[in-house]
């Protein structure tokens, strides 16, 4: 007996460009506003960079071979803009195409569908410094260059994606600034987050078929105080409608622009603008962690935000298990985000794009054995299925990670691989949910109970 996923069910794992490459300087690659955050002392964990990382950039005709191994149907990564366009305008690098385009072949060749991601949060440098998202120039910039990955990989590559969570870009890159550029103003933050969708929308007209991915969380009050009940709506708000509602709506929601009276009057946002967001996109992807519990009622904080206009909320913690990031396990979440989804919005495709766990694994004897990682992706496969049954249009799942990377502000020291990486020697080694994960997508589905 299995717990059967529908035929053609795009198995997958993901990961990201900074994240993995390396190669930091090598042909004709400038930095991107990641470079030049994590060299700034204080800024990560360590003072890891993503300098080397994985090394994936010399090594991923052998991370194919991996790829190949687990069966994945599907490997959703993403592009350096500053690899195929160094100076974030002007002409493409050849050599920063021929990367992604061996990489391209060596997918096809192995019978795995290549899904590409333009941004996942590695802004040229130069843009940066010429306003970065907040100005609107960026936007402009964004679709030139999706125009031109799109020109020189299109005929190979189906599933395209703009943007990757452009609630961190925008809220933790210009909000809180625990993200690269590390700024912290919360004005420039709700601009960052419209330029970002305005680059979206202008990126379709020359992508076509593409979509983009949102950070989505299950957001519910602490209890049902009207202060808790109010700031659960606030953080939804800011977190996923103020998204959502725009890209599949045409309309900011009044209450979270309501809510950011005293940060902004969007007066950054320009007639036509809303029309040219809401293009309707190929599809919806969801990356999916954690649920957020919220209460209302906390000091009221002035300084730096992720959360502008509803600074004073407070996130409780319920005691429930936890992963390695410190985020709530909460599979039933997953569910919720799904079918509001579909209930609350237009019928659009979707795919979770993210879904994984950080845990200290150890290697022991030449293995990895994690099976809290195991348990973790078997409830929210299980979440996917009920919703699938409950008639969520889902139609794939990419497990983050495919291997342990550069996670962010954290440096090395967080691992959601399914293969262990030892940045010591490069060594790639399956961990016991890799295994697990391979099997899952043999038989399409969960074995029941
Ligand atoms: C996502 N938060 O990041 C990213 O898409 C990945 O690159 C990353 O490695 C993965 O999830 C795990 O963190 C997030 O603070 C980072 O809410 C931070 C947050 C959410 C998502």
């Amino acid at each position: 007996m299995t717990i059967a996923f529908p035929p053609g069910f795009l198995w997958g794992a993901a990961t990201a460009a900074y994240q993995i490459e390396g190669a930091a300087t090598e042909d004709g690659r400038t930095p991107s506003i990641w470079d030049t955050f994590s060299h700034t002392p204080g800024r990560t964990v360590g003072g890891d960079t993503g300098d080397v990382a994985c090394d994936h950039y010399h090594r991923f005709r052998d991370d194919v071979k991996l790829m190949a191994d687990l069966g994945l149907r599907s490997y959703r990564f993403s592009l350096s803009w500053p690899r195929i366009q160094p100076r974030g305008s002007g002409p493409a690098s050849q050599r920063g195409l021929d990367f992604y385009r061996g990489l391209v072949d060596e997918l096809l060749d192995n019978g795995i569908e290549p899904w590409v991601t333009l941004y996942h949060w590695d802004l040229p440098q130069e843009l940066e410094d010429a306003g970065g998202w907040p100005a609107r120039d960026t936007a402009l910039r964004f679709a030139d260059y999706a125009a031109l990955a799109h020109e020189a990989l299109g005929d190979r590559v189906r599933f395209w994606t703009t943007f990757n969570e452009p609630w961190c870009s925008a809220f933790l890159g210009y909000g809180s600034g625990v993200h690269a550029p590390g700024r912290t103003d919360g004005a420039e933050a709700v601009r960052a987050a419209h330029h970002l969708l305005l680059g979206h929308g202008l990126a379709l007209r020359s992508v076509g078929q593409a979509g983009i991915t949102l950070n989505l969380y299950a957001v519910s009050p602490a209890s049902q105080a009207p202060a808790d009940v109010d700031a659960a709506r606030r953080i939804d708000g800011l977190a996923n409608r103020f998204f959502l509602d725009p890209l599949l709506r045409g309309a900011y929601p009044a209450d979270v622009v309501s809510d950011l009276a005293d940060v902004t009057d969007m007066s950054h946002v320009r007639d036509g603008d809303l029309a040219i967001i809401s293009t309707p996109p190929a599809m919806l992807g969801v990356n999916y962690y954690s649920r957020h519990v919220v209460a209302g009622g906390g000091a009221s904080s002035s300084g730096a935000t992720s959360w502008p206009g509803s600074g004073d909320v407070r996130f409780v913690t319920r005691g429930v298990p936890v992963t390695d990031m410190n985020w709530e396990i909460d599979a039933p979440g997953l569910v919720e985000t799904l079918t509001r989804l579909r209930d609350e919005y237009p019928a659009v495709p979707l795919y979770v794009t993210e879904n994984g766990a950080a845990f200290v694994d150890a290697v022991v004897d030449g293995e990895v054995v994690d099976p809290d990682r195991v348990a973790y992706f078997d409830a929210h496969l299980r979440a996917c299925h009920q919703a699938i049954t409950a008639g969520v249009p889902l139609r794939g799942y990419f497990a983050w990670s495919l291997m342990d990377n550069f996670e962010w502000a954290w440096g090395y020291t967080k691992r959601f691989g399914l293969i262990h990486v030892d940045y010591a020697t490069q060594l790639r080694t399956p961990k016991s949910s890799a295994r697990w994960y391979a099997e899952v997508i043999r038989r399409n589905g969960l074995a029941a109970e």
